[in-house]
């Protein structure tokens, strides 16, 4: 490539040679520091979307980025044919971390909710007696999970699900925050599993009220059946604790993690769960070529020490009080409602003249401040965890100024 590279370039050569699969904002990085992204041209942002929460550690934290790079010269992939000096050492890691026996490593999140559906179903013949493809498993109304077929079979998002059946059967769903529903749902002997995400982040950042998660494990135990929280968005430290369901002190019998677990530097997922769900999957039953590779593994230990070393759940839980208080005090008839826990908020955009959320989402770019609209009408606000008090307020400042410029 000798032509130089120019924002306008840089979108032309993803709009001829690259998948219409996203829409995003004109907006072309190129560097990234902390909770702070440069485009092509220099101009800085305050990255307010962190990568859907995948960059909590700040963006190329100097400490994952080391652990890295040292094993990346030493050894990167031998795949799961032989052992490594490295692998192990992870798995002790992260399931004392999270408290659970073991962990199977994976690498995108949908792979970790797929991976956590085929423990449940094969826990459900194994273990619950359920007879032989018969298992059934309840999901939410509005749930995002991935894009793979089965775990798209799941949505009920037209755009996740239009044209892509025949879908995989064995799904249940029901209304997201309703006990009762789930109550009436679990009456059927072959359920298996919960699949539900703690706060609902592509719904809008869907906060469910106080206690649904503790009666909705409470309703899963007295039948039997196994709670599965898929916190690949909500966990690694964003809602103001380890995991948006230590909140209720809720443990999932399954946890599903991703994005942050590599603090945005590496494909990482893990799923954790005890001996009696995890040991169902035998050798030769579930596997991934990068699975568990030394890289990810020594990335992942990096970027949960810097969770622990740098207080981010703490950081989180004070810092995102401060937003949703400031986010409320602005005095502007476009701002229906500010949602949210601990860093991942939203606010609820009531059009204004014709202007919607992408306006102010446009607007917040020139002021340097990204974030991206959700189903239309809804800002999701994730900074990087790692953001100071100072930028959080200076941040802060330029949303305001976004949204009352339509005033
Ligand atoms: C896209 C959404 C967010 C997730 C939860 C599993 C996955 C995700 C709770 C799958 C992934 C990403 C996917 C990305 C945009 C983003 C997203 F808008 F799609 F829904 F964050 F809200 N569970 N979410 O949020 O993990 O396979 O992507 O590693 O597909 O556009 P993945």
């Amino acid at each position: 490539m000798t032509e130089k590279m120019t924002s306008q370039l840089a979108m032309d050569l993803e709009d001829k040679y690259g998948a219409h699969n996203y829409h995003p904002l004109p907006v072309v990085l190129s560097k990234g520091k902390g909770a702070r992204v440069w485009n092509v041209e220099g101009k800085e942002y305050f990255d307010f979307l962190s990568a859907y929460s995948a960059v909590n550690q700040g963006h190329c934290h100097p400490r994952i980025i080391n652990a890295m790079i040292d094993q990346a010269q030493t050894l990167t992939l031998t795949s799961r044919a032989f052992f490594n000096d490295v692998l192990g050492v992870y798995e002790k890691f992260v399931t004392s971390f999270f408290g659970y026996d073991k962990v199977l490593p994976m690498n995108s999140g949908a792979e970790g909710d797929e991976t956590a559906l085929k423990l449940c179903r094969k826990w459900a013949y194994e273990k619950k007696g359920v007879p032989e493809n018969q298992a059934k498993i309840i999901v939410c109304d509005g749930n995002f999970h991935g894009r793979t077929i089965t775990v798209i079979s799941m949505s009920t998002d037209p755009d996740s699900r239009n044209g892509f059946g025949p879908f995989t059967p064995g799904f249940i769903t029901i209304p997201y925050n309703d006990l009762d529903a789930l109550a009436e749902a679990l009456k059927d002997p072959n359920v298996a599993g919960f699949l539900v995400e703690p706060i609902q982040g592509e719904a809008g950042v869907f906060v469910p009220d106080e206690g649904y998660l503790k009666k909705a494990y409470d309703l899963c135990k007295a039948k039997n059946v196994l709670f599965i929280a898929d916190e690949v968005q909500t966990g690694i430290a964003r809602t103001g604790k380890l995991l948006a369901c230590d909140h209720e002190n809720v443990k999932p019998d399954i946890l599903i993690l991703g994005k942050a677990l590599s603090g945005g530097v590496y494909p990482v997922s893990a799923v954790l769960a005890d001996d009696e769900i995890m040991l169902t999957i035998k050798p030769g039953e579930h596997g991934s070529t990068f699975g568990g590779n030394p890289i990810a593994a020594k990335v992942a230990i990096a970027a949960l020490e810097v969770v622990r070393d740098e207080n981010l759940a703490d950081r989180a839980e004070a810092l995102g009080k401060i937003f949703r208080d400031e986010m409320r005090a602005i005095d502007s008839e476009m701002i229906e409602l500010v949602r949210g826990k601990g860093l991942l908020n939203a606010i609820v955009i009531r059009p204004k003249n014709g202007k919607t959320a992408w306006d102010v989402c446009v607007k917040m770019a020139e002021n340097g401040v990204l974030a991206k609209p959700t189903h239309g009408d809804i800002i999701r606000f994730a900074p990087p965890l790692v953001i100071s008090e100072e930028e959080l307020r200076e941040a802060i400042e330029r949303i305001k100024k976004s949204i009352l410029f339509f005033e």
